[in-house]
């Protein structure tokens, strides 16, 4: 990441005037843990943002995103005008996105002063203010005509399709990696009941879509030095959805002290109490916007998120490692493990889960805070 930095500094500077920056007055330092975007801190006297390097490999369309965001900036300056959201900033051209010389694309965003993000949850009090703030932004878009968003990755949370993928690298896989994973290949057949309630659930139209975030772990809210959240970041895959793929990907996220990487299986497990939390945090601002017949899938959400993310890691596996970055030959067969041991830990505990909701539904209707 150095590297990159230093080889691209001519590169940088041009971004920045741009947008408007004198060079010399700013520092630039790689920034967070993200995946697929470069991203980088510039620091300066007058104030610090960030600096985003879009991976269009996987965004095709980065003016579809600038869009969206561009719409829902304007809804909330009109319906809340004090509500945080964290958008791009326009370039001295009015547009959203630099292209540099060489065709990388950039885009800017302020930084918010004071603000910290986190890789794990430690304290049930972090699991509730990230649910409120991924459930506040649902409920802020709610009368948002949803039909005026573009699709960003069209299908991404959708598990037929999913499933259907996996099928195709079940057929198509050499022998090496089907012995292996001949555990986990079972696993995906047994819970094919998921992949039935999913289906009827669509087929009926049970659920409306919203305006989902679609990429709800930890890192991706903002937080002040007191724990309490101030707001959801990384917008990048915001577009129609179904709330429980926020919900469920919470469930996959927060639950386990141990995440998606951890090979040691027996380190998985759920803590119930931040199943309260969630479920308390996301309902304080979504339980009246819900329909009685969202909520009865409430819980199913996680069973939903994380047999999803453990078919895809297993199907990449099949497939030679093409989508996720491995660090080791069998990783994604390993967080397919991971996930999968989740998903039973997950289903074990449903019953609990049944009897929190309640408790949580019946404190949220006294008590109006945490
Ligand atoms: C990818 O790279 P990251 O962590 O932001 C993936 C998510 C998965 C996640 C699993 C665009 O997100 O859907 O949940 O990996 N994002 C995309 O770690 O595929
Ligand atoms: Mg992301």
């Amino acid at each position: 990441m150095y590297v990159w930095l230093i080889n691209n500094q001519f590169m940088f500077d041009n971004i920045l005037i741009s947008f408007g920056l004198n060079p010399s007055d700013y520092t630039i330092q790689p920034f967070g843990s993200g995946l697929i975007n470069h991203t980088l801190k510039v620091s300066g006297n007058a104030g610090d943002f960030i600096l985003q390097q879009i991976n269009v490999n996987v965004f095709k369309s980065p003016e579809d995103i600038a869009e969206n965001l561009s719409l829902l900036n304007k809804h909330f300056k009109k319906t809340k005008s004090d509500y945080l959201f964290v958008a791009p900033l326009p370039a001295i051209s009015g547009d959203f996105l630099v292209k540099s010389a060489s065709g990388n694309v950039f885009r800017l965003f302020p930084f918010v002063k004071g603000s910290q993000t986190i890789n794990f949850i430690s304290y049930e009090k972090e699991a509730f203010e990230a649910a409120k703030q991924f459930g506040k932004f649902t409920r802020l878009l709610n009368e948002f005509e949803i039909g005026q968003l573009k699709y960003i990755l069209p299908d991404f949370h959708n598990l037929t399709l999913r499933f259907q993928q996996f099928k195709t690298a079940h057929q198509n896989a050499p022998g090496e990696r089907l012995d292996p994973a001949s555990n986990e290949i079972k696993e995906v057949y047994k819970h094919d009941y998921i992949l039935q309630t999913y289906k009827r659930l669509i087929a009926n139209n049970e659920i409306p879509l919203r305006v989902i975030h679609h990429d709800t772990k930890i890192s991706n809210i903002l937080f002040d030095e007191q724990q309490n959240g101030l707001c959801v970041i990384d917008l990048d895959t915001v577009m129609p959805g179904y709330y429980l793929s926020d919900v469920g990907d919470m469930m996959r996220t927060y639950l386990s002290p141990a995440n998606e990487e951890e090979a040691d299986l027996s380190k998985i497990h759920i803590r119930e109490n931040f199943f309260y939390a969630i479920c308390k945090g996301y309902l304080s601002e979504m339980g009246t916007v819900l329909s009685e017949t969202e909520k009865k899938y409430f819980i199913f959400s996680g069973e939903l998120m994380i047999y999803m993310q453990a078919i895809r890691f297993l199907t990449d596996f099949l497939n030679n490692d093409i989508y996720y970055g491995t660090k080791y030959p069998g990783h994604n067969l390993n967080r397919a493990r991971n996930q999968f041991t989740l998903l039973n830990k997950y289903v074990e505990a449903e019953e609990k889960f049944r009897q929190m909701m309640i408790e949580a539904e019946r404190d949220l209707s006294t008590v109006p805070d945490f």
